[in-house]
Order: C-alpha cells, then structure tokens, then sequence
C-alpha cells in the first residue's frame, strides 16, 4: 500500500529530482506528485505527465500555501546548491541550503506533513575522518561550504525529529552518476561528464586528478535507496537525517578503463581544479552497514554494470 497521499518534490528538476519525481509517479500516479523547481516549466520528457509549480524554497510563503492547498503529506526536499557552485558562492550556499531547509522544516511542522526527506552527502567529511569504510558515527568536519550545510542539515534533522516529532529522514550520498539530466555543480560530476564525451569526441580531460578514489553509485541504486528509506518504518531506525550509503569506488582512470572496454577509442587525460582540493577532504569507501541493517538497503549495481548501461542509454540518445 502506497505510504503517503500527496508528495512534493523541490528541486525536482535537478538531476536526482527528475529521476525521483519519474519513479514517485510510477508509485503514486501523476495527479499525486507535485514536482517543484525555478524553471518556468517542466521540459519535455515530462510535459502533461506531473504536477508542475514554479517556486523559490526560500519563498516561505509561497512554499507554504502549496503545501496547504495540496494537502501534501510528504516532501523529498532536493532543492540545493552542490560542492562546486558552492565554493563560486558560499553565501549563496548557505543560504539555499539552509534557509530553505528551514522553510521545510517550519511548513511542515505548521501543516503536519508526515514525513520529509532531506539529503546530506559524503561531503558532510572532511578532516581526519578514516579514508577506508568511513563509519555510520564518524567525526564530520567538512571542508567546503555545502559540507557544512550538510552536516548542520543532519543535526537539524535528528533536531527537529526530538523537538516536534517530525519525522525527517536522509542519506548521505556518494557522487551519483545518471543518464537522464545532467548533474548541476559537484565534484563528482565528472563521472558523469566522462560518459557524455567518451560517445561525443572519445575523449575526456577531467578536472579530478588520476589516483582520487571517491565513492559512487548508479542512479537506479539511488533512487531505490531514496524511496526505501522514506517507506521504511520508523521503530527500526537508529538514525535518522544521516545514514551512509555505498555502493562501489573507482578513480577516474579505473571509469575510463571500464569505458575503453566498452568503447575501446575512448582517452583521458588530467587538469585538475579547485574541486580537486574538495575531493581530496572525502573518504574513499563507506561502511554502509546500519542502512543494511535498518532498513535492508542493498546496491545492484557495480562499475561495470553501471558503465554498460550509461553507455548503452546515451549512445541510443546521440545516434
Ligand atoms: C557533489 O559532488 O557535490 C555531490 C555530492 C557528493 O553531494 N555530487
């Protein structure tokens, strides 16, 4: 049985939104997914098939009066501005990330929403955390400005579920790596970049440096990850805005590797930037065993099944 009436989505045409919002509406029919973002439109792949509102997250009132007159009972809150755009505008960070999660968090406590979900990210680490299987209840101490968002995000999270009985929930991603819309400023956009150039030019120069092992996951792992965490029941959760994640880790000349295989032409090379100073405060691999236990979380997808697949998706989309 579906767990909740009416869901809004923020942020919903970003690159995890667009996704999420697709599968919601498979669950919960179109007519009962509200997505939201500040385009003025849906483009087209989802034009007639969703609920489409304009709205800023940092418009209280306007987030507000959605929520009543849809009677919204749940909201995936994806509106954010990622580690990359973040060091451009740190304030600007900041602000989207935490004044409008605290939108969410207010509108949803005034309208009883039963149950929101807010991503934090592996970027919530930084210094002196382990490298190898970074533990669920690990030291965070982020060196960039959405790292900082994200840990604040989490202990709001926990906060809010203590003092109003607000039921919030959230994972802290791994770069994720998808084929539908591009991602929008992270540093670990270049594993999805990569994809589009290989079919492109066959060639890629990335701005992450060879030998910088991150952790990541395919789209279809996160959106099931997403969804199962938000139907998962309440009692069997130890944890709640901060849950690790994993599903595989590779170095950009292991991805390149596995896209040569499929895709033998295809080269790398390096220029790293600013975002590589980011890469280098996350871990390498992630200790994903309290979101195994918890809520039976498991990945399908490894690097090789992933990189197949992103291959077979955008070479059909550019022939
Ligand atoms: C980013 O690179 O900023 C995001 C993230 C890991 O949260 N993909």
């Amino acid at each position: 049985m579906n767990k909740f009436k009416k869901i809004l989505v923020t942020g919903g045409l970003g690159q995890i939104g667009t996704e999420l919002s697709l599968e919601l509406i498979n669950i919960y029919g179109s007519e009962n997914v509200v997505i939201t973002d500040i385009r003025d439109s849906l483009p087209e792949k989802l034009q007639d098939k969703a609920l489409y509102t304009k709205l800023n997250v940092l418009n209280y009132e306007e987030l507000n009066n959605l929520i009543k007159y849809h009677n919204i009972d749940a909201i995936y809150h994806l509106a954010a501005i990622l580690s990359g755009k973040g060091e451009e505008n740190p304030f600007a960070c900041w602000d989207i990330n935490m004044n409008g999660s605290m939108n969410v968090f207010k509108t949803s406590i005034e309208n009883n929403v039963k149950r929101i979900f807010i991503p934090s990210s592996m970027a919530a680490w930084g210094l002196g955390i382990p490298k190898q299987d970074v533990p669920q209840d690990s030291i965070t101490r982020p060196t960039s400005i959405y790292g900082v968002t994200k840990v604040a995000g989490e202990r709001l999270c926990e906060y809010m579920f203590h003092k109003y009985n607000l039921d919030c929930r959230g994972i802290r991603y791994p770069g994720i790596i998808s084929s539908e819309t591009l991602p929008g400023g992270g540093t670990t956009d270049y594993a999805v970049e990569i994809f589009y150039e290989a079919i492109k030019n066959n060639h890629y120069t990335s701005f992450i440096d060879k030998g910088t092992v991150l952790p990541m996951m395919y789209m279809p792992d996160c959106i099931k990850a997403t969804i199962n965490l938000m139907d998962a029941d309440v009692n069997k959760l130890t944890h709640h805005g901060d849950y690790n994640v994993a599903a595989f880790s590779f170095a950009p000349e292991d991805l390149a590797r596995e896209i040569a295989n499929v895709l033998p032409a295809f080269t790398i090379d390096y220029k790293p930037d600013f975002r590589q100073a980011i890469a280098d405060s996350w871990p390498q691999t992630i200790d994903d065993s309290c979101a195994r236990e918890d809520w039976n979380w498991t990945p399908e997808y490894d690097i090789t099944s992933m990189t197949k697949d992103m291959i077979a998706k955008l070479s059909e989309r550019f022939k």
